[in-house]
């Protein structure tokens, strides 16, 4: 790939964030509450538009409902056009109701597992009254105890939930279907590998995908290569991207294992999922799945953005050819050398230049800090309640 190619990718690249990365977060601990911080939807959505008219390349932003509940999603759609973004991926919440303590789809009980795909569905009205097209599905349904419940029939009620929400989607909307490994269930799962979320979607047809949370597996798993193999299989939908050092803990991407970041956007690459036409024109969804509990919240965001570009550069400038010729040679060193090669370039320059040619300040962070915003925010956000994980 030359030069210009490279940075036509990089220009062409949308990093969608999510709208729960501007509340108020924590661990099971404690949330400490920052000054500044969105006090409803509205104002989730002008803290994302700063992200995006730093960098140039995060126009998208998530919905989580009900922590985005508003009256009328239409002119919630209107204010983010209004701050020069739009809605990205809704995201289902069928975890924080007290009828959802033995599950939500798979609940023993149908009246619990019908409330559970009404909200589902009501996430696809959503999706229709915002022109968002895609539905994000993870749900914290499992079981503590061997025994506890059927664990097939439990499979059976989320494939007939699933069935339902498929058959109300749009032409143009899909559905991404996320696992994780475990919490809050502890025994199993109903969803805990990307082979029963992939069995899922198999079985339902093209407009559903599987989403891979990187922070969802277990320690030392190999995650580009379920990337590689769910791209190869058209079945990979899209990343909700963040760090992890033990478990969930939802730090910013890149920040724990940027190596990692590298060799999953190389499998990306070389899949060709770059390619926004792809996946019936979906393309892969590039997701920021994060919470900052400790540090500010918008130039935590574009820390996060700037991390996907640098690992994203990298991969982009691995030297196709000479890794082609190396691999079909058998040389073991000379392929890891090219790859290596990528890795540790200094894209930053690179980068810079990317963004002043997109008319950007070439430092996001910089171009944030002089803009007043913070100290604005601050000032203005007075009064209410402010957002937060649960709310
Ligand atoms: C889950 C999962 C979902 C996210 C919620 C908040 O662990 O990662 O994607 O929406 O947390
Ligand atoms: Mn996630």
């Amino acid at each position: 790939m030359s030069n210009e190619q490279v940075k036509t990718a990089l220009r062409s690249q949308v990093i969608e964030v999510p709208s729960w990365a501007y509340g108020n977060s924590g661990t099971r601990f404690k949330v400490f509450a920052q000054q500044g911080v969105p006090r409803d939807p509205f104002e989730k959505l002008a803290d994302a538009a700063q992200v995006n008219a730093v960098t140039g390349v995060a126009p998208k932003v998530s919905l989580h409902i009900p922590w985005d509940k508003v009256e009328d999603y239409a002119k919630l759609a209107a204010h983010a056009a209004d701050v020069g973004v739009s809605i990205g991926a809704i995201n289902a919440n069928v975890f924080q109701d007290d009828d959802y303590m033995l599950g939500s789809v798979t609940h023993p009980d149908p009246r619990v597992r019908r409330k559970a795909t009404d909200h589902l569905l009501e996430c696809v009205d959503i999706m229709d009254a915002t022109g968002s097209t895609e539905l994000k599905l993870w749900f914290s349904d499992g079981t503590n105890y061997p025994g506890q419940d059927d664990t097939r029939a439990r499979q059976d009620r989320l494939a007939e939930s699933l069935a339902e929400v498929y058959a109300r989607l749009g032409e143009h909307q899909r559905f991404l279907l996320e696992y994780k490994l475990f919490e809050p269930a502890f025994y199993t799962m109903d969803l805990p590998d990307w082979g029963t979320a992939y069995a899922h979607c198999i079985a339902l047809g093209p407009k559903a995908m599987v989403v891979v949370d990187t922070g969802h597996h277990a320690p030392g798993t190999n995650i580009e290569f379920i990337v590689a193999v769910l791209l190869r299989s058209g079945k990979l939908g899209g990343f909700d991207f963040n760090s992890r050092f033990y478990a969930d803990d939802d730090l910013m991407v890149g920040a724990a294992d940027p190596f990692q970041l590298f060799r999953i956007l190389w499998e990306v690459r070389c899949s060709n999922g770059f390619d926004p036409t792809i996946n019936g024109g979906h393309g892969v969804s590039f997701m920021l799945d994060q919470c900052h509990n400790i540090e500010p919240k918008i130039p935590g965001q574009i820390r996060s953005v700037m991390n996907v570009q640098e690992a994203t550069a990298k991969a982009l400038l691995v030297d196709r050819d000479a890794i082609a010729v190396a691999q079909a040679a058998g040389d073991v060193l000379g392929a890891n050398a090219v790859l290596m090669d990528a890795f540790n370039s200094d894209v930053r320059p690179l980068l810079r230049e990317v963004r002043e040619e997109m008319g950007l300040h070439p430092d996001p962070m910089a171009a944030y800090a002089a803009t007043g915003y913070a100290e604005k925010i601050r000032t203005e956000r007075v009064g209410g309640t402010q957002a937060g994980w649960g709310a």
